[in-house]
């Protein structure tokens, strides 16, 4: 096993949306090589790293022409020569060679392909899966998946005003199981859109296209779905949300679309607040707009006790930001995506952070994604405890989900299960985040008639 790295060489790809996106491929002196590519987001935080694009008018503005460059060029001779094993140095070498906080000038898309690239070539020189490279023996961890049954926001031409309607399911024994109750909401889902001629196809990650005429509707319709697929909702099946509140939010006032009606920021808490005890919602994300850390607060100080509260592009992934919003006791949990800031050390850091806050963790795909199955090694290699992937449709979810079945597969009984007890907590030492409710980790949720 030589991890040296002697070569390194960009290739232009093209991601879910049909875009062009950034693959590596990174070669070690014992001949193996990893590949990576790097994913896109739409609604975006304002403090995610820079993901690189060309401008002009070949494909919207979208060519990644000057990422892949970067790789295969100054990149590549910058690393060419490490130990691929040292992620760590390599990462360092990575963010001082670009030399920009937010990666500007290479683009974030081209690092992170080669720091994942990286990380691939040593698991395969190493003869081992990525999750075991990472974490060795002790990386048994399957996460607790979220997944969207509607998408919305910017992901379905803001048809409705929240991002994504997920399902959660507690009491799952495995990882496999999940899916298996997922799998019969979704379809479930899909008949009583159908029926009702409301069926208009899926949105960006999978999920179906809401046609609902208020934001409640889609949440009356999920709980029906999980109704109508045999689950009792809340108990074994329950709802996870992403607001993704920067989109329609900004300076303390949120302007909600399909409901013609604008709120301040105690006006959203009261709105999610009263969801929250009307429907079995176990986790909220960007509840809130990224630039209202006090709505945060106060959201999170209402009801952390009882749900999850996680930051996405209020976090964006950065160290420095969990534990700020730890000390203001805004948020409980961080979404850890890679590409927001650009290499697996960084990415590896929000995540401590969170560990050392008592934060809970959810590694996440972007809504522009492609057949790269990183994700899913880091939540488990790290043993993270949640993982969001978007909706169970388009192979490029599926592929993921599927990949964590071959991880439970493979670990047979060392499998372990991060069940709904993981929600608002660090999934490893269990701290509270949430209070158990009294029969075991579900709050009891008054339901819908
Ligand atoms: C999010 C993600 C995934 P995007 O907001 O959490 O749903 O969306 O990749 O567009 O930021
Ligand atoms: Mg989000």
């Amino acid at each position: 096993m030589n991890t040296e790295i002697v070569g390194v060489q960009g290739l232009r790809v093209w991601d879910s949306r049909g875009r062009p996106t950034v693959e590596a491929a990174v070669w070690l002196a014992d001949g193996s090589v990893g590949r990576a590519i790097a994913p896109a987001g739409a609604s975006t935080g304002s403090g995610e790293a820079l993901d690189l694009r060309d401008g002009g008018a070949a494909f919207g503005g979208y060519d990644v022409r000057r990422a892949v460059a970067n790789v295969g060029g100054e990149i590549g001779a910058a690393v060419t020569g490490m130990d691929a094993a040292g992620q760590e140095a390599l990462d360092r070498r990575l963010v001082e060679l670009d030399g920009t906080p937010g990666k500007t000038r290479l683009g974030a898309n081209a690092v992170l392909a080669v720091s994942l690239a990286a990380a691939h070539a040593v698991a395969a020189s190493r003869g081992v899966p990525l999750y075991r490279s990472l974490g060795g023996e002790d990386a048994t961890l399957l996460p607790f998946p979220q997944i969207q049954i509607f998408g919305g926001g910017a992901h379905a031409g803001r048809r409705v005003d929240i991002q994504d309607f997920m399902v959660v399911c507690p009491g799952a024994e495995n990882f496999a199981e999940a899916l298996d109750r997922t799998a019969e909401v979704y379809r479930a889902a899909g008949a009583l859109m159908r029926e009702a001629g409301s069926l208009a196809g899926v949105a960006d990650e999978g999920g179906w296209w809401p046609t609902f005429d208020t934001n409640e509707q889609a949440l009356e319709t999920l709980v029906r779905a999980i109704e109508r697929a045999g689950f009792t909702p809340g108990d074994e099946v329950a709802i996870a949300l992403d607001i993704a509140a920067s989109e329609f939010g900004r300076n303390g006032r949120y302007r909600l679309g399909l409901e013609g009606r604008e709120l301040d920021s105690d006006g959203m808490v009261g709105l999610l607040a009263g969801w929250i005890a009307r429907y079995p919602i176990l986790s909220v994300e960007d509840p809130l707009a990224e630039d209202d850390a006090q709505g945060f607060a106060a959201f999170t100080q209402a009801v952390g006790d009882r749900v999850q509260v996680v930051g996405d592009d209020f976090l964006v992934t950065d160290a420095a930001r969990v534990r700020d919003a730890a000390a203001r006791g805004a948020a409980n949990a961080v979404l850890l995506k890679p590409n927001q800031r650009g290499t697996l050390t960084e990415t590896r850091a929000a995540f401590e952070a969170a560990r050392q806050a008592g934060f809970a963790g959810i590694v996440s795909a972007r809504s522009g994604e492609t057949e790269d199955l990183t994700i899913v090694h880091l939540a488990i290699g790290w043993g993270v405890g949640q993982l969001k992937v978007g909706s169970f449709a388009r192979s490029e979810r599926m592929a993921k989900w599927n990949e964590a079945l071959r991880i439970e597969a493979a670990l047979g009984a060392r499998a372990r299960f991060a069940g709904a007890g993981v929600l608002g907590r660090d999934a490893e030492e269990g701290r509270p985040g949430l209070r158990p409710g009294p029969a075991g980790a579900v709050p009891q949720t008054p339901l819908l008639k």
